[in-house]
């Protein structure tokens, strides 16, 4: 669904936004390895004109860089951190453990297995110290979840959020209205 389109004659909404550094979502991964997967929930937050950033900060390779990076996001104005990591998949926790900010985890599928050992790692966190966990490599909701979040705050991505919904709702009712005839 892209929301950008114009959709029976709905145009989207403009959005405006802005923070000190830019960029309103940071979205980190554990490995090179990862981009892939994120790269439809880095479009979609760019659908949503929401600016992003974008980091490798390993929890295992680069430690002392995950936490240089995580503790200074809130003041750069970061107000969400997407965290993707697969099997091991300790970062999105350990960015939750240094942050107060929000964190959603994307378990990324890794080459052997189903991913499980991701979802487990992320969201089995211990009481204190959430994380929320979308599906084994499903960028797409993690961003989601995070227009979601800044919407509460920023009414035009809230705007754009409703559009985005009538858009979906409007593309199933084409398909089942083409099923019915
Ligand atoms: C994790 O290990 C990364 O998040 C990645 O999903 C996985 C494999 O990393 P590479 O060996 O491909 O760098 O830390």
């Amino acid at each position: 669904i892209d929301i950008t389109d114009e959709v029976r004659g709905k145009k989207s909404p403009p959005v405006s936004l802005s923070s000190s550094s830019g960029a309103l979502v940071a979205v980190i991964m554990g490995s090179y390895s990862d981009m892939n997967v994120l790269d439809a929930g880095v479009k979609v937050l760019k659908q949503f004109g929401i600016p992003v950033e974008q980091h490798i900060t390993s929890a295992h390779r680069t430690p002392d860089w995950m936490n240089e990076f995580v503790h200074s996001a809130a003041g750069k104005g970061i107000e969400v951190i997407i965290a993707a990591a697969g099997g091991a998949a300790h970062l999105p926790g350990m960015a939750a453990s240094h942050t107060t900010l929000p964190v959603i985890g994307v378990p990324v599928k890794p080459s052997i297995g189903d991913g499980l050992d991701s979802v487990y790692s992320i969201l089995n966190m211990p009481r204190g110290v959430p994380v929320a966990t979308v599906g084994v490599n499903n960028s797409t909701n993690a961003a989601l979840l995070a227009a979601r979040i800044l919407g509460v705050k920023h009414k035009a991505v809230e705007s754009k959020y409703e559009a985005y919904v009538e858009n979906a709702k409007g593309e199933v009712m084409e398909r089942e209205k083409a099923l019915s005839e």
